[in-house]
């Protein structure tokens, strides 16, 4: 699919912020500043700005626990440092700083939240997939899960029940190669996860999600489908994540060698080459963009850093209902 240069443009931008949030968290979590567990995405920016970039504020949304991303390109561009403020653990933070990095919802742009346990999201999706057919409006709902999610009975009794109904629902599956430790291949009988879906009646391809503007037209093309009222599609896209599961996890797993074969498909890198060579960008339209972005991270962490803890009571209200309930006797 041929994109124009504006939007070419803009969707390099839009990875290069979220890389660029990500090494900022990598940072702060490091350093201790950041509470909890961080999952990072970095190297798999055009998987989730190239779906988001195709959706409209009010299509559903469901991301999964590596998916600061695609949370932060949902937002509205006032609320994104709010995001980072969350993951901050700050009273600011788009949720009060009771989230975190895995908990975070923005229901203003339908972007759904997560919640810990793998393979959930793909179950309540559809909910709001049925919602969307039950009010007659053309929104989709698109749910992230990763390879090793995949192996949840959960996604399968989804995907059955999806296409029996006609959902108009997207699987997008972010085979990044592992799941923790566990290669893909150690864990799947499929050679290619898109085959899962066959089985279903789920159209199913496998595409390069590092290439940006594939993960746009598959996208595209499922969404166009959806919205038909054909059904769900799933979608595997072809990527690796270039930290261990976690921030810190050193990764010792991985063949030598591997993490270095994946930089060279750097998704910002290859967007890049196509931006100079096919697009007749100039060398410094694309460093403004590096400076804008920089500045623009700036603010948020300068935001996130001066902003106030949450305090004690606060941060445990919405645990308990304060509303009495009668016991059973
Ligand atoms: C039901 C459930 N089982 C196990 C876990 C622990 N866990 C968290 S992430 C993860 C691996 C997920 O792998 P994948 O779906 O490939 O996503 P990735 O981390 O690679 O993005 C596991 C096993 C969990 N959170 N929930
Ligand atoms: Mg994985």
């Amino acid at each position: 699919m041929a994109l124009s240069k504006d939007h070419m443009l803009n969707i390099y931008r839009d990875m290069v912020l979220i890389r660029r949030f990500e090494e900022i968290i990598e940072k702060y979590s490091k350093n201790g500043t950041i509470p909890g567990f961080i999952h990072l995405s970095i190297g798999q920016e055009a998987a989730q700005a190239g779906v988001i970039d195709v959706l409209r504020e009010t299509d559903y949304k469901f991301p999964d626990h590596r998916g600061h991303g695609a949370i932060v390109l949902a937002s509205r561009p006032e609320d994104r440092k709010l995001i980072m403020a969350e993951i901050f653990g700050k009273k600011t933070g788009i949720n009060g700083g009771r989230g975190g990095s895995m908990h975070i919802n923005d229901l203003k742009v339908r972007n759904m939240g997560f919640n810990g346990i793998q393979g959930s999201t793909v179950v309540t999706s559809l909910g709001t997939a049925f919602a969307s057919v039950y009010n007659q409006t053309d929104d989709v709902t698109v749910v992230f899960m990763g390879d090793g999610t995949l192996g949840e009975g959960t996604c399968h009794e989804s995907m059955n029940m999806a296409a029996t109904w006609k959902l108009p629902l997207i699987y997008v599956l972010i085979n990044n190669q592992y799941a923790i430790s566990t290669p893909y291949t150690e864990s799947h009988p499929q050679k290619q996860l898109s085959d899962w879906g066959k089985g279903y009646n789920v159209p199913s391809m496998t595409v390069d999600g590092n290439d940006i503007e594939a993960v746009i037209e598959v996208t595209q093309s499922a969404v166009d489908r959806a919205k038909r009222g054909e059904g769900p599609t799933l979608i595997e896209l072809m990527t690796y994540r270039w930290q261990g599961h976690f921030s810190g996890d050193p990764a010792a797993y991985r063949p030598e060698g591997e993490l270095e074969k994946w930089k060279e498909k750097c998704p910002i890198k290859l967007a890049k080459e196509k931006l100079l060579n096919h697009f007749g960008v100039h060398e410094s339209e694309i460093t403004e963009i590096h400076n804008w972005v920089e500045k623009e991270i700036n603010s948020y962490l300068e935001f996130s850093l001066a902003s106030p803890n949450p305090s004690p009571q606060d941060s445990i209200k919405y645990v308990y209902t304060d509303v009495e309930v009668e016991g059973r006797s």
